[in-house]
């Protein structure tokens, strides 16, 4: 055997076993290009993620409701500067109607997203956020998760009390560097210790980087360490899509088996974790070599005919009804996979903040 191929299988060996892998040997295994190789790979990553949840994927609904910013992330289509985006804010019947309608077609969870939009940064803005999760929650019965930008904590608080189950929020990088060019003027510790804050008043969280917006091997391998040390319960990663009438229009995309590698080595790092196979960047079609790859949840499912975007691919498939839970299921069918049920789901969540709390408790008596 060649020393190159004894390399790779005594990482993946160690991976198989549980046992952490050192910095280098995930930029080892993120840097990979042959065939051969890189199915090696993705084969240890489905087992992996075999393991913990068998052949069952989770679906989640993905609601934008608001796209207005006060930020000016240089890759986001609907940074404040940009002219080009139609900007909507939904009321609260139609977020509520759309939110009992993805309930219906069979999601497990549903998405409330928006931009760090100034109506909620007003006095008690916030307060009518809160009440919105709320009544998502009670007319759906479904998990919720919000994706609301950098909140304060007081506000995470209130949305574990009321039941969000979840919190996004994705760093994009842990280099501060790139961090300070890719969200211009805004903190990467505030942003980084919101998760923290998120987990403290019991609520899950999902981290996330993007690929293809300047980062290294090593930038990426330090962000697995970060989002694993972090103990983030969901872990993604998505390609850069350049947008129309932002700094990084002339960007390319990277090539995708940037984005593949980097969700088999999340899923081989953190085998037990949720790692989302994102309708948001290649739509339909880019669904199958991402659950190959390792991912076990498909996020960015949108209610078709409602007006409503996506983020990286603010039209595409939507309207068609291709990302619908009917348009993921054939594809899921001729995997061998299949969804979840919601007992599953809900099992799963509740499992894991039952040990959010037991961290919390154990961390206040050793105070
Ligand atoms: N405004 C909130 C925030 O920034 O946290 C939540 C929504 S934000 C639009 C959701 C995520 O979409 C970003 O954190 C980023 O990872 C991803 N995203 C935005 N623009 C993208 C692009 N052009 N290509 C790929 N992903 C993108
Ligand atoms: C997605 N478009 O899942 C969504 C979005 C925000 N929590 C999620 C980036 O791809
Ligand atoms: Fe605003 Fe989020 Fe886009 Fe940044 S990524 S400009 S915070 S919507």
């Amino acid at each position: 055997m060649a020393s190159t191929d004894m390399k790779l299988s005594h990482i993946l060996r160690k991976a198989e076993c549980g046992e952490p892998l050192s910095s280098l040997e995930l930029q080892y295994l993120l840097g990979l290009s042959k065939p051969d190789e890189l199915n090696q790979v993705f084969k240890l990553a489905r087992s992996l993620r075999n393991r913990y949840f068998e052949n069952k994927v989770f679906l989640y609904s993905f609601i934008y409701f608001s796209t207005w910013c006060r930020n000016n992330c240089t890759f986001c289509y609907y940074r404040k500067s940009n002219r080009y985006p139609s900007r909507y804010r939904k009321t609260e019947s139609e977020v509520l109607e759309a939110a009992m309608g993805a309930a219906e077609s069979g999601v497990h969870l549903i998405d409330l997203t928006l931009g760090e939009d100034p109506f909620y940064y007003k006095r008690y803005g916030f307060s009518s956020l809160v009440e919105l999760a709320k009544k998502v929650k009670m007319n759906t019965g479904l998990p919720v998760m919000i994706s609301p930008g950098v909140v304060p904590a007081q506000v995470l608080s209130e949305l574990s009390l009321v039941g969000v189950d979840w919190y996004a929020c994705y760093q994009e990088t842990h280099n501060r560097e790139l961090f300070k060019q890719l969200r211009i003027d805004q903190n990467y510790d505030l942003r980084f210790s919101n998760k923290q804050k998120a987990m403290h008043s019991g609520l899950l969280v999902e981290d996330g980087i993007l690929a293809g917006v300047g980062e290294t091997l090593s930038d990426i391998a330090v962000s697995i360490k970060s989002m694993f040390r972090l103990g983030a319960h969901q872990v993604r990663v998505m390609s850069f899509v350049p947008q129309k009438g932002t700094p990084m229009e002339q960007w390319q995309t990277p090539p995708r088996i940037r984005e593949l590698l980097i969700i088999a080595v999340l899923r081989i790092v953190m085998p037990d974790r949720l790692i989302p196979a994102s309708l948001d960047v290649d739509g339909i079609e880019g669904l199958q070599a991402r659950l190959n790859a390792g991912a076990n949840v498909i996020t960015s499912l949108i209610p078709p005919k409602l007006g409503l975007a996506g983020v990286a691919q603010s039209t595409k498939d939507i309207n068609e009804g291709f990302r619908t839970v009917q348009g993921v299921i054939p594809v899921l069918k001729q995997m061998g996979m299949r969804a979840a049920s919601l007992e599953d789901y809900y099992g799963w969540v509740i499992r894991e903040k039952e040990k959010l709390r037991m961290l919390q408790s154990q961390e206040m008596r050793a105070l």
